[in-house]
């Protein structure tokens, strides 16, 4: 049958049945989880990597101190069910294999390491206590699909796709930052800075989403258009749009109470914009958000997105081609 653990550094390991989580109080949050590989270039990239739910479940903070955190603990680890093959090449300091490891000695005389490694992600205690996150079960109403994470998944919102570990096992309590594949090799934004003339390359895990926001969609009533799209990562304030290299206008934001509040919780802003009768022939629309806290979603050539070298959190404007027959 299965069961969550919640051991490591805690007074009182546990170990939870699903039955158990269904008798604390349920909670639900409506969040949009986006992959942070969605660069959103393509056509798709709405209905693709990115979705809103109301994911319904057990607050994780009561279970987390009815375990007992020890002083020492400032770092939750969740593991998931699933696990994956790879090898760590030579000039990672392997010196040895373990039960399940199988060494090579490759080309150059080095060690590679072939392991099979569980899915695993961490964040900080502070963040794992947000009573925002839920030890999820049900996702618009019905128990979890098993794509999702059946039967249980972490929901953190706020947090990018990667954070919200499906098929949880186990949940542990460290002194340590986790250095597994999903924290520290795989899923790390790569950015290349010049300081004073010299290369710093930075390395930083995915972790909390970014304000973002996407033309959708065209609508046609008659011989006028409209456009209607979505905003994400951040309280929305704003959006606007600009069609081919014209004015920055105002769109229209649908009138559920902000992010974070009520029923709207984590979910995405809808948008739409009044387009009238546009000329035949090809069009851009490019749209931005802007946050509560007066941050504005980035342009292509923002200098912090134009030093990424990776995809990861790509939340750069986004311009969509239109042909208007
Ligand atoms: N156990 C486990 N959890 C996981 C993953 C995974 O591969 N294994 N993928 C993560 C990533 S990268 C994303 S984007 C989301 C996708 O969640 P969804 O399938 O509900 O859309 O799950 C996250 N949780
Ligand atoms: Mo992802």
């Amino acid at each position: 049958m299965w069961r969550v653990d919640i051991g490591g550094l805690v007074a009182r390991p546990q170990s939870l049945t699903l039955a158990y989580l269904k008798t604390r109080p349920r909670h639900e949050v409506n969040f949009t989880l986006e992959c942070s590989g969605n660069t959103g270039t393509g056509l798709d990239f709405v209905i693709g990597a990115i979705g809103n739910a109301r994911w319904g479940g057990a607050r994780l903070a009561p279970l987390l101190e009815a375990a007992g955190v020890l002083e020492q603990g400032t770092e939750v680890v969740f593991w998931g069910a699933d696990s994956g093959t790879r090898t760590i090449r030579d000039n990672s300091g392997i010196v040895s294999g373990g039960q399940t490891g199988a060494v090579q000695p490759d080309a150059d005389g080095g060690l590679d390491l072939t392991i099979t490694e569980q899915f695993a992600r961490s964040m900080s205690l502070a963040d794992a206590l947000n009573h925002n996150n839920l030890l999820c079960y049900e996702m618009n109403g019905d128990a979890l699909p098993r794509a999702n994470g059946f039967p249980v998944r972490l929901i953190a919102p706020g947090w990018y796709g990667v954070a919200n570990v499906k098929w949880l096992t186990r949940i542990e309590v460290m002194d340590h930052r986790y250095a597994g594949n999903f924290m520290a090799r795989d899923y790390v934004s790569i950015r290349e800075e010049q300081r004073d003339g010299q290369t710093v390359w930075t390395f930083a895990t995915v972790s909390h989403e970014r304000l973002k926001s996407a033309p959708a969609k065209v609508t046609r009533r008659g011989s006028r258009y409209g456009i209607m799209g979505a905003a994400w990562g951040a309280p929305i304030a704003a959006v606007e749009v600009r069609i081919d290299n014209g004015p920055w206008s105002a769109t229209s934001l649908d009138d559920s109470p902000p992010r974070g509040k009520g029923s709207r919780g984590f979910a995405w802003s809808f948008w739409t914009f009044d387009w009238g009768t546009p000329t035949p022939g090809e069009h851009t629309i490019t749209s931005r958000a802007f946050d509560t806290d007066g941050n504005i979603q980035p342009a292509p050539d923002d200098p912090f997105l134009a030093s990424r070298r990776t995809f990861w959190e790509s939340n750069g404007q986004i311009t969509r081609r239109v042909l208007i027959s």
